[in-house]
């Protein structure tokens, strides 16, 4: 297998980092091709917990190399901040590879990302208020600063008073907020620039040739499809792409090169932030959902939004990413329910809808349409094969495995390395 993506399948926290964690010890390199440091991955490794933000989950296997790829956006101060507190844990992080063409966050992303929220009151979106959004606006409006502007001071110079200039005005006029000086953001950024020299690369030759000498490559998506900022519930969504095609444009690596497309799937959904979730509970199941599955943020500690499993969800993840399979994870979480619902549809209107609508009026308008599935009550955390489950439980993946319309090839009975299940 030349390269595989390995992405959410929902709203993100499915536990990709566990699961390229687990694919880590057989793969060369791993990827980030999106997002930033709004990202949080949770591996546990021999009981030991790591909580990985901006680095690939790769860094934690030996002689895997990781690699932040052009299409993420980086903050230097998160990225040493996560270095030194792996290092110090013994970990290696030498190997780490930095796209030069990768775009920096600055301070002043994060102001505009936390008073932009602020602003909207009610219609504000959640974001981690880490500046992912203002970073990719600027990317995209050509007013970005790239990781090798670093090393050119003078361009640096020139880039960041542009970059500001225009910001500026905003924040005076429209919040009332005292201006940004350019030099203090030059002087802060070049202080960064000789420790990362190091680790900055041509990632995208790098990856190239890897894969021409039959090396593995993975690519590990950060949030989920539904966060996707033209697949997603927009406006509800991060501001770039998680899905499979991101790990294109995220990375310098063609489609054709790419053999396995993974979607992580939790066997319950979750949503952080605004937006909308048709199979959301505000009730006590789903606060045992919450307390049980340990769902608060990795990155903001929010609460996160829990509801029951959505396949209508699970067959856009399919039809957007062209998912060869999924690893279902968090199975365990659901032990000790009578009865479990699944939304097979949505009743929109007064209609029955299978696919997701792609008119985000009728999405919000969505009411889940719910099969119920008997549960079990066994401990499955000790099983290591699909027999070993109870009949209820092998039962509940062969039914989302039905609905969902792509193979499942592992399943998640916890949070450790080994809690897992192959299905071959
Ligand atoms: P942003 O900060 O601009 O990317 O926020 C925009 C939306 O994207 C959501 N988002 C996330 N959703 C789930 N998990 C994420 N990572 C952290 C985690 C989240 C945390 O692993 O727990 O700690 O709160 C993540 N990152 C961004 C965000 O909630 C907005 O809805
Ligand atoms: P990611 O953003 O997709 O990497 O996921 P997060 O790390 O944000 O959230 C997933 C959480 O579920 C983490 O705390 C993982 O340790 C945990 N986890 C992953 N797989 C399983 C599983 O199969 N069972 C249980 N109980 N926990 C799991
Ligand atoms: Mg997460």
């Amino acid at each position: 297998m030349p390269a595989l993506v390995l992405l959410g399948a929902q709203w993100g926290d499915e536990g990709k980092g566990k699961a390229t964690d687990l694919l880590g010890g057989s793969v060369d390199y791993v990827v980030r091709y999106q997002g930033g440091n709004n990202a949080g991955h949770t591996v546990v490794v021999g009981g030991e917990k790591y909580a990985l933000h901006l680095l690939p989950s790769g860094i934690l296997s030996p002689g895997c190399t990781p690699v932040i790829g052009n299409g993420v956006v980086v903050d230097p101060t998160v990225l040493f901040a996560e270095l030194d507190g792996l290092a110090a844990r013994g970990v290696d992080t030498s190997r780490l590879l930095v796209s030069g063409n990768a775009h920096l966050i600055t301070p002043y992303h994060q102001t505009l990302d936390k008073v932009t929220e602020r602003f909207l009151g009610k219609r504000r979106i959640g974001t981690t208020g880490r500046g992912i959004g203002p970073a990719y606006a600027d990317k995209i409006n050509r007013q970005g600063i790239r990781v090798q502007d670093l090393f050119d001071e003078s361009i640096l110079h020139q880039k960041v008073e542009a970059a500001l200039d225009h910001k500026n005005q905003i924040l005076a006029k429209l919040y009332n907020r005292r201006a940004i000086a350019a030099e203090q953001i030059v002087a802060e950024l070049l202080g960064h620039a000789e420790r990362l020299r190091g680790h900055v690369a041509d990632t995208a030759l790098i990856l190239n040739q890897a894969l021409d000498e039959d090396k593995v490559v993975l690519f590990e998506g950060g949030q989920g499809t539904l966060l996707d900022v033209d697949h997603g519930t927009y406006p509800f969504v991060t501001s770039s792409s998680p899905t499979a095609g991101g790990a294109c444009t995220g990375s310098g690596v063609g489609p054709t090169r790419i053999g396995r497309v993974i979607g992580i799937l939790k066997a319950y959904t979750t949503r952080v932030g605004a937006g909308p979730f048709p199979t959301e509970l505000h009730d006590e199941d789903g606060e045992a959902l919450r307390r049980i599955g340990g769902e608060f943020g990795v990155t903001t500690g929010r609460d996160r939004r829990c509801g029951w499993f959505d396949a209508v969800i699970a067959r856009y993840a399919v039809r957007i990413n062209g998912l060869t399979d999924f690893f279902l994870t968090k199975l365990d979480v659901l032990t000790g329910w009578e009865r479990i619902p699944v939304c097979v549809a949505y009743e929109i209107d007064g209609r029955r809808v299978t696919e997701l609508p792609y008119s985000q009026s009728d999405f919000h308008h969505a009411r889940p349409v719910y099969e119920y599935l008997p549960g079990w009550s066994e401990d499955i955390s000790a099983a290591r094969s699909f027999d070993e489950l109870p009949k209820n439980a092998q039962a509940y993946v062969l039914a989302l495995q039905d609905l969902s319309g792509a193979p499942i090839s592992a399943i998640g009975v916890g949070p450790g390395r080994e809690e897992t299940i192959e299905i071959t």
